[in-house]
């Protein structure tokens, strides 16, 4: 059986219909969709056990912690990290990069660099431009080539004795582009530089080991791995984060305090103040052993075909100009594109009207954009729910998009 054959009766989301369609949902990479396990669990939660978490001693309290703590087991496990102290909950993956940028930022001095990529997201690039913002130190960025590719040989040259933060996406939002991580984080530790990967395309699609890849840090998004929103994973290699002063200060992530100083809790308490997001670590820890159920082999081989398929009638329209490399074997979830010089915004509104929905527009990523020539795209993105027969709904949709202009 497809796995979307199996996994779409757990999606009630996509019993909908849209503008007089059935929905086809072909934008996971923003956010996913998510099964009933997910929602019952939340709602099992705030329907029995629901307290704050770290605090209470009565029954709901002690309840509610233990699932709480349990979903971070689950993370470490999904992610390959060598400890639970090494997975910290934040907001997003957004959050999760803020709260490095900001930790990392404090110790910057005149003349150290932070190498970024050109095909960041914002999130990626606006944390570290304000972390590097009145310290003296600069922001560079690795250009993009050819197909979608990092720069290797820019790479080289920019990587110097002088790099404190190499920060890339594991997998471009746009491109699509697999980043050659695990030599990045090689080289990046070579120099003596930190290595912070934004995985926020790659965690809902790849097998992912991140001990083995040997970063620093990596963050992800839990709602685009069919998990709830308003949680973050952040993975800090132990060492990385026991030399990390926590930037944000609150209940829970102190020992002691006193009117002019603290001490710091352990880790990862340390860098959680205030009361966590409960419910949503619980959805998450659901959402986990869903894609665990599944296999992320399975989860990836299925999506790669969807891509090659989609690459494929996509580029066999006339007048359709598709971004990023051709080989599914090398590419996430996700294909951009643009039909002749229609706005994405228009193809994406016209889509919208046929029940199809994918995204359109700078996918926050302007300077790719900009090296792209292109004020922005439209995305057609797969998750596990995605049929082939989707894709071929959309190329229909985008043929009959040309005979429109
Ligand atoms: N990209 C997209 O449609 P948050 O919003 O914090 O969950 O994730 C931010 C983020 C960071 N890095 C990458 C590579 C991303 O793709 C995203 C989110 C969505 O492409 C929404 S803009």
């Amino acid at each position: 059986m497809r796995l979307d054959e199996l996994t779409r009766p757990d999606f009630p989301i996509l019993e909908r219909r849209v503008n007089g369609q059935p929905l086809v949902y072909l934008d996971s990479a923003a956010s996913s969709q998510k099964p009933r396990q997910v929602i019952e669990a939340m709602t099992r939660y705030y329907e029995t056990s629901h307290s704050n978490v770290h605090r209470s001693i009565h029954t709901l309290g002690e309840e509610a912690t233990e699932l709480y703590e349990s979903a971070r087991d689950h993370v470490q496990r999904f992610l390959g990290a060598a400890s639970r102290e090494e997975i910290v909950f934040t907001r997003g993956t957004t959050d999760g990069l803020n709260l490095l940028a900001e930790a990392i930022g404090r110790t910057l001095r005149p003349g150290d660099e932070v190498l970024i990529t050109e095909m960041e997201h914002h999130s990626n690039i606006i944390p570290w431009q304000m972390a590097v913002r009145d310290r003296g130190a600069v922001l560079k960025a690795v250009p993009v080539v050819g197909e979608g590719f990092l720069d290797v040989e820019a790479f080289s040259r920019l990587l110097t004795a002088r790099t404190r933060v190499v920060a890339v996406a594991h997998v471009s939002n746009v491109l699509g582009t697999i980043n050659p991580v695990r030599q990045i984080v090689a080289r990046a530790r070579d120099v003596g530089a930190l290595s912070v990967i934004d995985g926020a395309q790659a965690a809902p699609h790849l097998p992912l080991d991140v001990s083995q890849l040997g970063c620093d840090f990596y963050v992800c998004s839990p709602h685009k791995m069919l998990g709830p929103t308003g949680i973050g994973i952040l993975y800090g290699r132990r060492a990385a984060l026991d030399a990390l002063e926590p930037a944000r200060g609150g209940g829970e992530m102190i020992k002691e305090v006193w009117i002019d100083r603290a001490r710091w809790n352990d880790l990862p308490w340390r860098f959680e103040p205030g009361t966590p997001p409960v419910a949503e670590a619980i959805g998450l820890a659901a959402a986990i052993e869903y894609l665990e159920k599944l296999g992320m082999h399975q989860v990836s081989e299925h999506e790669r075909a969807l891509t090659r398929d989609a690459l494929d009638a996509l580029s066999a329209i006339p007048d359709v100009t598709v971004y990023g490399p051709r080989d599914p074997e090398i590419k996430g979830a996700v294909v951009a594109f643009n039909v002749a010089d229609l706005h994405p915004h228009d193809a994406a509104a016209l889509l919208d009207a046929e029940g199809i929905a994918v995204r359109a527009g700078h996918h926050c990523a302007q300077p790719l954009m900009r090296h792209l020539g292109t004020v922005g795209t439209v995305r057609a993105s797969f998750s596990v729910y995605t049929a082939p027969d989707e894709v071929a709904r959309l190329a229909r949709a985008v043929s009959g998009l040309k005979s429109m202009l």
